[in-house]
């Protein structure tokens, strides 16, 4: 089996990232690979940061590692949170704090359309290359179900009544934006993996 290190620090992705994969990859969390820090995100795109976080992680152990960063996108606020997503009430990253802000700020609103992006950065034998995926979907008002993280209570995914929250890993995988994104990231894999295999 491969061995990929995935550079991040939100063990609810690595989760998500693992039931997507199966058996196909072995994926080393930074935790896992002994590696504890707190990777800077100071750039104002979801591209950019990706890419921080990706050679930040391969400067420190040479290996081959994919990184990602998702912004969740309003149409009412012009995009917010966007790049700004995990810290939108402040540095202290509270998953309710910060879906408190966005019910507010889409208080009496009646433009609810978001999606959520995410964009892989993965450095595979020195190079960089990108993958992303978008999920189309609603705010509701108020939270609804306990499950998943970030701003699943409140979201809603195109051709479902259920938030995020209240699905299953399996039943959000089937819309999410990270899964389209590592699908990419899968295919690609497999294909370089051949073409090494046919040399
Ligand atoms: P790493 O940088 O260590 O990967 P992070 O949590 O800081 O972890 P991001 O910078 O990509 O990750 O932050 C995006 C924030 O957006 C995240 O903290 C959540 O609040 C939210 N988010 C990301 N993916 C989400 C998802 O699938 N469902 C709900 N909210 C999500």
């Amino acid at each position: 089996m491969q061995t990929l290190i995935f550079a991040t620090n939100n063990h609810h992705k690595v989760t998500e990232v693992e039931q997507i994969l199966g058996k196909r990859w072995n994926i080393i969390s930074l935790k896992e690979a002994g590696i504890d820090i707190d990777i800077p995100e100071p750039h104002a795109t979801l591209e950019e940061n990706a890419r921080e976080k990706s050679t930040t992680i391969h400067k420190l152990t040479g290996q081959d590692c994919f990184s990602e960063d998702t912004g969740l996108e309003t149409d009412a606020l012009g995009g917010e949170p966007g790049v700004h997503s995990a810290r939108y009430a402040g540095d202290g990253r509270s998953f309710e704090a910060n879906i408190a802000k966005l019910l507010l700020r889409l208080q009496d609103e009646k433009n609810r359309n978001a999606r959520f992006r995410t964009v892989i950065s993965l450095i595979w034998e020195g190079k960089e290359y990108q993958f992303d995926g978008i999920c189309e979907g609603t705010i509701i008002e108020k939270n609804k179900g306990i499950d998943g993280f970030g701003y699943d209570p409140v979201f809603i995914p195109d051709g479902d009544t259920r938030t995020f929250a209240e699905m299953t890993l399996a039943e959000k995988n089937r819309y999410s934006h990270r899964r389209k994104a590592m699908d990419k990231l899968i295919a690609f894999l497999e294909n370089v993996i051949r073409e090494k295999n046919q040399d």
